[in-house]
């Protein structure tokens, strides 16, 4: 790759593609390190991720669903960043990164069983809708307080310097994070202990209705790398060569004992913080349409491979409809998968199930199968 496309700590974001798709510069795919096959693949994922948004609210609003959190305007920062990590990296998400899971190659009915509680789900249906997680991806499952994930990332980067293996970790978080102690707490051990971890900020400019401008004073956030003595980028997280770039860049520095790199990618989020949100209580709407109009992750993509002769209209078509055939293919094998049983609850705790935990989960049994007779629960 040839590195000396980006700097750190600049003002203006790191952007390789226009509005329109055009080349900012004078570069070509090999020299990000990537193939125009690599390109359509990440393509195919940020499609798959937007419309995986749209089934998401349609299963919430139909009462399948109890809660559900849109990627919806972040494609390119989730889908070009994971695509810089190694299938033994460690991916440590936020509360909004579906676009990572899915290049991580997450099944598709099981990230919707997972919304719908359906025992498809790895983790039983026991976490909150649309709070993924898979051991055998190395993916750990959300924990929703803002900000927590970043020292468990550390953490992790602490035990590969132990164990001495050549993993990197990865850790997602936005703009609101930036503001809880774990961000100063995680960034200073970080270095300190000179962790393989890839600090990855993506600032959608909202942190439910507080505006990024209230986070903090300096901006931009990648600046505050400076105070831990490591690199900073600014990156432009709706362009996904310049967010792959930069990633590739911070995640191959880890691996080869260059320690940590916060990366922030400027992007938007189109939608509202969740189903229990309401954004036009508090931002402008014309706002949103800038960024939809002007700076959309898709589009740019799209008009980008359409310059350099690589897609068209008829590939666009079956592009959008091999994705709406995947999602509903998944939907309905999610919906065939039955309710966790109640024994659920209790399992996966421990290696083994201690005497007290049985003795718990026969009680509640019996009292269940009492309730079974009587018609108040559904039988298994
Ligand atoms: C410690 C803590 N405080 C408050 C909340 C409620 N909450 C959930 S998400 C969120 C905003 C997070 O904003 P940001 O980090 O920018 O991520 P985004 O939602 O924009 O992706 C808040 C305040 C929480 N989950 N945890
Ligand atoms: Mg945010």
């Amino acid at each position: 790759m040839r590195t000396q496309m980006f700097q750190p700590f600049t003002y203006e974001p790191i952007r390789f593609i226009g509005p329109d798709g055009e080349p900012l510069m004078d570069f070509s795919l090999e020299d990000l390190g990537l193939t125009v096959e690599d390109l359509k693949q990440m393509y195919y994922y940020m499609v798959l991720t937007r419309r995986f948004d749209d089934k998401g609210l349609i299963l919430t609003r139909s009462g399948k669903a109890l809660f559900y959190v849109e990627a919806k305007g972040q494609e390119a920062a989730q889908v070009a960043s994971a695509w810089a990590f190694d299938k033994e990296d460690w991916i440590i998400p936020a509360h909004r990164e579906h676009g990572v899971y899915m290049v991580r190659g997450y099944p598709l009915e099981e990230m919707f069983a997972q919304l719908m509680g359906r025992a498809l789900d790895p983790n039983k249906g026991r976490q909150m809708p649309a709070h993924w997680g898979k051991r055998e991806l190395k993916i750990l499952t959300i924990s929703s307080p803002v900000g927590n994930q970043i020292p468990q990332a550390v953490g992790i980067g602490m035990a590969i310097n132990y164990r001495k293996t050549k993993e990197v970790v990865g850790v997602y978080f936005g703009d609101g994070a930036v503001s809880q102690g774990d961000f100063h707490v995680g960034l200073n051990f970080a270095v300190v202990f000179n962790t393989p971890v890839v600090f990855m900020c993506q600032n959608n400019h909202w942190a439910i209705s507080v505006p990024r401008y209230k986070q903090t004073a300096e901006l931009p956030i990648a600046h505050r790398a400076k105070g831990y003595g490591i690199e900073g980028f600014y990156v432009d997280g709706n362009d996904p060569l310049a967010v792959y770039a930069v990633t590739k860049y911070a995640v191959e520095k880890a691996r080869s004992g260059g320690g940590p790199t916060l990366i922030e990618f400027l992007t938007y989020r189109y939608g509202a913080h969740s189903t229990a949100d309401d954004p036009k209580r508090y931002r402008n709407e014309e706002e949103v349409e800038v960024w939809k109009k002007v700076w959309d992750p898709l589009k740019r993509t799209r008009l980008f491979m359409e310059r350099n002769g690589w897609w068209n209209e008829m590939a666009e078509e079956l592009l959008w409809k091999r994705v709406e055939e995947e999602l509903n293919r998944a939907i309905e094998i999610a919906e065939k998968s039955p309710i966790p049983g109640p024994e659920t609850t209790f399992e996966d705790v421990f290696s083994y199930m201690p005497d007290f935990l049985k003795d718990e989960m026969e009680e509640l049994l019996e009292e269940w199968r009492e309730r079974e007779r009587l018609g108040l629960v559904k039988k298994h």
